[in-house]
């Protein structure tokens, strides 16, 4: 397991700097932020953030992520041309030798939550989630005023990408998601890259959205998909974990041990309610999730992936990118380093 931690990139306020001073951490996950979206990344982009990472002593581990145009996901007649770029950036990566390419094919939003700061009882501030804030959104106005939501969508483009999904619908959505890997998957063989889908975030329906990638049944049909080792998951244990209905522990020990599992995102989350929850501390005790059972499966099923702590609350007066502080973040390594170190001794 490489023990790894999310840059931004050389504005992130979280420096390599201050990353290198956290003991446990081998690698550096990260993406090139100024290449815009749908276009090729560039051989000697990708070869100059690896080497910025290496001069600090990390190596890059992953890359998170290459975002998928949404006229791919919604099967446009551009979309050949788009996924032909997407895989000259895989090729690229290989070439630059970064193994894993993690990827989400959620419409429209990624992650969403519907407050950036939930005071916790310690003082803290978490991100949260519930279904019935996020119904009182207000969309007419496009996403600009979303929490948390960095792609700009003007009204009129988003109701067409809303309309366009809707019509497309989740049966609709799983073809394009078979056509994409149909041409990239291959690619990622070649190259010795390894295509890692990160699960829906929350994992369920928002805005009437078709969201596939939720449970064990749908990373079940996913692996069908395009049968290749090449073709696998990001499992992030804070997504899936949102809906008691998956358990972790078996879905890691059944896809790790088809070795499917390529990146593994590990925090808890506390879940408050039908579709509500809120992000947490990573220990067992502040949330809902069992991480030495999640931890355990990982090192019981030999993962040898890159691995991250994943969102941070704010704590010690920290202010930054929600959920990517440098403190909390820290202190997560820390401990999903500590149990990994246990869970060695026992073997
Ligand atoms: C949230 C992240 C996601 C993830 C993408 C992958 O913090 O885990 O935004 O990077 O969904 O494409």
């Amino acid at each position: 397991m490489i023990l790894s931690f999310r840059w931004y990139g050389e504005s992130d306020p979280v420096t390599l700097d201050k990353i290198r001073q956290v003991p446990v951490l081998k690698g550096i996950v990260s993406a090139l932020y100024d290449v815009p979206l749908g276009e090729t990344w560039p051989l000697e982009k990708i070869e100059s953030l690896k080497a910025a990472v290496e001069r600090k002593g990390f190596v890059l581990s992953a890359i998170e992520s290459i975002p998928v145009h949404e006229n791919i996901k919604l099967g446009r007649p551009d979309r050949d041309v788009l996924i032909d770029k997407y895989c000259a950036s895989i090729r690229n990566m290989g070439k630059a030798g970064v193994p894993v390419l993690c990827y989400n094919f959620m419409p429209v939003f990624d992650w969403t939550r519907s407050n950036m700061a939930m005071p916790l009882p310690d003082g803290s501030n978490a991100l949260s989630y519930d279904d019935v804030e996020v119904l009182k959104m207000d969309l007419s106005k496009g996403t600009k005023d979303l929490p948390g939501w960095s792609t700009s969508y003007d009204a009129k483009e988003l109701r067409a990408l809303l309309d366009g999904y809707k019509e497309l619908s989740e049966e609709g959505l799983w073809e394009n998601l078979k056509y994409f890997l149909e041409k990239t998957v291959p690619v990622a063989e070649e190259s010795n890259v390894k295509m890692a889908i990160h699960p829906d975030d929350p994992p369920w329906s928002i805005f009437g959205l078709p969201r596939i990638i939720r449970d064990e049944a749908s990373y079940d049909r996913f692996v069908t998909l395009v049968d290749s080792p090449n073709n696998g998951f990001s499992l992030c244990s804070g997504s899936l974990g949102a809906r008691p209905d998956n358990d972790l522990p078996a879905m890691i020990r059944k896809f790790g041990g088809m070795g499917r599992i390529h990146f593994a995102h590990v925090r808890n989350v506390k879940i408050t309610g039908k579709g509500a929850f809120h992000e947490t501390a990573h220990p067992t005790e502040s949330g809902s999730l069992n991480m030495f059972e999640i931890m355990k499966a990982y090192a019981d099923t030999g993962f040898t992936g890159p691995m991250r702590p994943d969102h941070g609350r704010m704590i010690w007066g920290e202010t930054g990118k929600p959920g990517y502080g440098l403190y909390d973040r820290a202190l997560g390594a820390m401990y999903l380093a500590g149990l990994w170190e246990a869970l060695q001794q026992k073997k």
